[in-house]
């Protein structure tokens, strides 16, 4: 258990109607009655009170809670004072706070504490970051879920499972001389390939959950002066990207942040694809290709009246630019002129819904983060070490292994060496 008191503003940096100053840790109540002229206020109630520096002064007038432990959001005791948001009210309330002997909170250290005092699992404690991280409605909707404990339940229940099986096995191991009839054995079995098989198609979902939460990437493709910048700016509606008659304008990637369907996509221009004698486009030619390779889709470009080329990637958008200069483009080519506007809110319905299709679920939540990824692979291949474990005792300890990989996702065991790691992309005052 940690001593230390700390604070920190839990509202947005800058001057706004109201700020919230956020305190949690042992000496709450103390502090915060020093505070309030002497007197605690009355637990879980707004109270409007006089707060007063350590001498004589008044530091505000602020709408004070005091929320004693453990029902609190650290399991501390804790409070809040919603102040007058100025930057000298705000400054002058963090100065008696530490004069008082309270320590400034570093980032997370508030969602920290609450994890370690159990309050909420580590799958939930990253579930409050994203949602502070949402820039989107489909992302906030994810970040519930996970915040719900459907993740949570999720893994709990394979490794719930799991330690059935490990418990018979350990009767097995214990009693070996017991005539134990062989359907136990194929029952033990049977359930470790269910729990590995759900892992394995709960991994297998082509990372919609990590793809929501990070966002997509589209490459926009084609030959030089397709109009590639002209589309960019257009969906970005800024100027992006320099367009002009000389073919070869582009060359570094560029990006531009958008969002389609719901979810964040990184747009990237890139140079237009050509052979080339100038080292330097020709690099731009390359990065544009690198592009395209990484990309979650390509939106492929051609002018109306080309053909399209053989070897796109699989998932891409083939449009025929220009559409306002006449001609037809390939088959299957939605047409465009990002000048007129004909065929642009066509091609935001379609690259909404590959955006939408790319990030979807139904059923189960699905998988947010690598580092839940790099746990489950783990454990699905620690299942199938026991699966054909030569030895019951080493089936026992492939087990083990494999529930302990499950545990260090939601939090319950051996984290210690995540949690820097965790609570740091955190901001202050969660
Ligand atoms: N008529 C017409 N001209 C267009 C349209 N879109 C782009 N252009 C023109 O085509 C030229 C090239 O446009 P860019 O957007 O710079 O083309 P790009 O594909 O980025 O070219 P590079 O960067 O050189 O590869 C410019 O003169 C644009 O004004 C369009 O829809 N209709
Ligand atoms: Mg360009």
């Amino acid at each position: 258990m940690t001593a230390e008191t700390i604070f920190a503003l839990a509202s947005g940096a800058g001057r706004a109607a109201i700020a919230v100053m956020r305190i949690s840790g042992p000496r709450t109540a103390a502090v915060l009655a020093a505070l309030c002229g002497g007197a605690l206020p009355p637990p879980r109630q707004a109270s409007l009170r006089r707060l007063r520096d350590g001498k004589d002064g008044t530091l505000d007038r602020a709408l004070v809670l005091w929320l004693p432990g453990p029902r609190t959001y650290t399991g501390e005791d804790a409070a809040e004072l919603h102040l007058h948001g100025g930057r000298a009210v705000i400054e002058a309330v963090a100065h008696a706070l530490a004069e008082a002997g309270l320590r400034p909170a570093e980032p997370g250290e508030f969602t920290r504490r609450a994890f370690l005092n159990g309050r909420l699992d580590l799958i939930e404690a990253e579930a409050i970051n994203d949602l502070i991280e949402a820039e989107t409605d489909a992302q906030r909707r994810q970040a519930l879920r996970q915040l719900d404990g459907a993740l949570g339940a999720l893994y709990r229940g394979w490794s719930d499972r799991l330690r059935t099986v490990l418990a018979h096995q350990e009767a097995l191991i214990d009693f070996p001389d017991e005539d134990l009839p062989p359907e136990v054995d194929a029952a033990l079995l049977a359930t470790l390939r269910a729990v590995r098989d759900d892992i394995r198609r709960h991994l297998d979902d082509a990372g919609r959950g990590e793809k929501l939460r990070e966002g997509l990437h589209f490459a926009i493709t084609g030959a030089p002066n397709v109009g590639k910048s002209t589309l960019i700016n257009a969906l970005a509606e800024r100027d992006v990207a320099i367009v002009s008659d000389i073919p070869g304008t582009t060359r570094d990637v560029l990006e531009a942040r958008v969002v389609l369907g719901g979810v964040p996509v990184t747009l990237a221009d890139t140079a237009g694809l050509r052979q080339t004698e100038d080292a330097i486009e020709a690099e731009g030619v390359r990065r544009a290709r690198a592009r395209a390779r990484d990309a979650d889709l390509v939106i492929h470009l051609v002018e109306a009246g080309a053909n399209a080329p053989a070897d796109l990637p699989a998932s891409h958008v083939l449009v025929a630019t220009k559409a306002d200069l006449g001609g037809n483009g390939p088959d299957g080519a939605l047409r465009i002129s990002a000048r007129s506007g004909e065929g642009m809110d066509g091609l935001r319905d379609r690259l909404a819904q590959a955006a939408r299709a790319m990030t979807e679920t139904d059923g189960p939540p699905p998988l947010t983060r690598a580092r839940h990824r790099a746990a489950l692979l783990a454990a699905a291949a620690l299942l199938d070490a026991a699966e054909t474990a030569a030895l019951p005792e080493l089936r026992g300890e492939d087990l083990r292994l494999a529930m302990r990989e499950l545990g260090r996702i939601t939090g319950h065991v051996g984290v210690e060496d995540l949690l820097d790691t965790i609570f740091s992309a955190f901001c202050i005052g969660k």
